[in-house]
């Protein structure tokens, strides 16, 4: 087997670049660490400025011909995607598995069927993309979406193949070519995606893609001049950053940066639908950017349903993700679960409540973990090779009497931790619920259609959910408001978005021919 293959549950997955159709080896690797059990999955490409700059010409000099390749032909291409995602879905869901740590169960029925979905949607969306034509005077005013150009996309690690084709395939119908940095946390579907292109039949250079860390080569991609757009999913602190870097070209973004989300359960909801929808929010040990973690509930059932949701919360079984029956898996690295724990500390510190949970497994402070050497976030000398024997698992935790200013109601902690906090009237509600920074999504329970109107006219949120919770449908827009992102994709504004649109005016009898 070359040195550039490794074998995870007995896939090989290839860890170099995939730069214009060819598998490039970096001078340096990282190792890529199970956050199951700390099992070495491989040693992977560490990108550098250079890779980045031979991905962006890659992409750019591919760009002419996928651009005016009709759009059939390229719907074609992205469903023999989609074919070759269906064909490997039981490969790709265990190597997701063993990168992330996400429930095995979960990537076979729900979120890989989705990749596949993503390709197909935007093929089919493309087909029926429409020409818009208005008539001013004589005049025609036709309005056709074109090709951007190269388009750089970096995604986290909470749902690596999902996010990286939920901005990919998009992309690649628009008629962009694509240079995609997926997280140095869960580098290795990104890989697979890139074989099963190639096997799909996708011209060299139309999908590219970078490994390693976002400082080394997300930010010289970000930082080109010949990129057209930049999608990127993560942070709060590294969207600024690279919204900083992408405005020297002014070139267009698209960012989703996390979220706060209150679930508002109301005293005329069925309260155990409100316990279920908030079971929900411990999904992926919470490592989901929309998940409503803060629970506010209206005093008359509020005692009620904090019983009934820790006697749930309690019950929920946290152990191997490739279990059938685990519903919590670890956290995806050293750092996350030091981050969920000192979160969890200093809110206990200063006056909360544990009422399940909150303490990281065993009752030791994930903090004497060795996670050291990320001072600057990205150093590799981050324990990667370190991760713990018997995984990185914080139990699911729920915290009352948090004050609405502290910290743990504040700020994303992106682990298995919801707080309670209990409301008397409507407006308090919308208010507690509007009071953070973020502005992703909300969901309600209540049994009053009224009442729902009425408050979602009043919630600032991208998307808000009643009585369900994290329905989505490819053709309605996603995204968040305030420091939870700008822009919005899915549908026409994922093309409105990897096109430039342009309007071409034509005179009456203008024509000398
Ligand atoms: O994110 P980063 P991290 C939140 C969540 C989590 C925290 C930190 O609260 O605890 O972010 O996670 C690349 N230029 N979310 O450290 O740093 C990086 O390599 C270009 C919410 O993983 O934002 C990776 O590919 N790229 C979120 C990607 O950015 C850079 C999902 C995300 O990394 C870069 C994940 C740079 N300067 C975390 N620095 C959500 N919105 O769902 C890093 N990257």
């Amino acid at each position: 087997m070359s040195e550039h293959l490794t074998t995870v549950a007995g896939v090989a997955v290839d860890t170099r670049h995939f730069i214009g159709g060819e598998r490039i080896a970096a001078t340096e690797t990282f190792t890529d660490v199970s956050p199951i059990d700390g099992t070495p999955l491989g040693e992977i490409a560490r990108g550098t400025g250079t890779d980045a700059a031979a991905a962006v010409a890659a992409a750019k000099a591919a760009f002419p011909g996928w651009a005016a390749t009709p759009r059939a032909e390229r719907a074609r291409l992205l469903e023999a995607v989609a074919d070759g995602v269906e064909k490997r879905l039981e490969e790709l869901a265990v190597v997701e598995t063993h990168d992330n740590g996400a429930l095995l169960r979960s990537h076979r029925r729900g979120v890989m069927p989705r990749v596949a979905h993503n390709f197909r949607f935007f093929a089919d969306r493309l087909r029926t993309l429409g020409h818009e034509d208005f008539e001013t005077c004589g005049h025609t005013q036709h309005v056709s979406w074109d090709p951007a150009g190269p388009c750089v996309l970096i995604t986290p690690w909470n749902a690596p193949l999902l996010l990286a084709t939920w901005k990919a395939a998009p992309a690649l119908a628009a008629g962009g070519t694509v240079i995609l940095k997926p997280s140095e946390w869960s580098p290795l579907t990104a890989s697979l995606l890139a074989d099963i292109a190639t096997a799909a039949g996708l011209p060299p250079g139309v999908l590219n893609v970078v490994q390693g860390y976002g400082p080394e080569v997300g930010a010289p991609l970000v930082a080109h001049p010949e990129v057209r757009r930049v999608s990127f999913t993560g942070s709060v602190p590294t969207g600024r950053r690279i919204a900083a870097s992408a405005a020297a070209h002014l070139t267009p973004l698209s960012l989703e940066l996390g979220g706060k989300s209150p679930l508002l359960v109301f005293a005329d909801a069925d309260l155990e639908l409100a316990v279920d929808l908030a079971v929900e929010q411990y999904d992926n040990a919470g490592q989901v950017c929309l998940a409503a973690t803060r629970i506010l509930v209206e005093e008359p059932v509020a005692a009620e349903f904090g019983r009934r949701l820790a006697e749930r919360a309690a019950r929920l079984r946290q152990g191997d993700p490739r279990d059938a029956a685990t519903d919590l898996g670890p956290l995806v690295h050293p750092r996350q679960l030091e981050k969920v724990d000192g979160f969890v500390r200093r809110a206990l510190a200063a006056g909360a409540r544990a009422v399940v949970g909150g303490h990281a497994a065993g009752g030791q402070p994930a903090g004497g973990h060795p996670a050291g050497g990320r001072a600057d976030g990205r150093d590799p000398g981050d324990g990667r090779g370190a991760a713990r024997e018997g995984g990185l698992y914080y139990p699911p935790t729920l915290l009352t009497d948090v004050a609405q200013d502290s910290e743990i109601v504040q700020e994303e902690v992106f682990g298995p931790v919801l707080t309670l906090q209990t409301f008397t009237t409507e407006d308090e509600a919308v208010h507690l619920a509007n009071d953070t920074r973020f502005g992703l999504a909300a969901t309600l329970a209540t049994g009053d259609h009224e009442r729902a109107r009425r408050v979602t006219a009043q919630l600032v949120a991208g998307t808000v959910w009643v009585n369900c919770f994290y329905v989505r449908d490819l053709r309605a827009p996603f995204g968040g408001s305030r420091h939870s992102g700008v822009g919005r994709e899915g549908g026409d504004w994922s093309f409105d978005f990897y096109c430039d649109l342009k309007t071409t005016v034509t005179a009456p009898n203008g024509w000398t021919d």
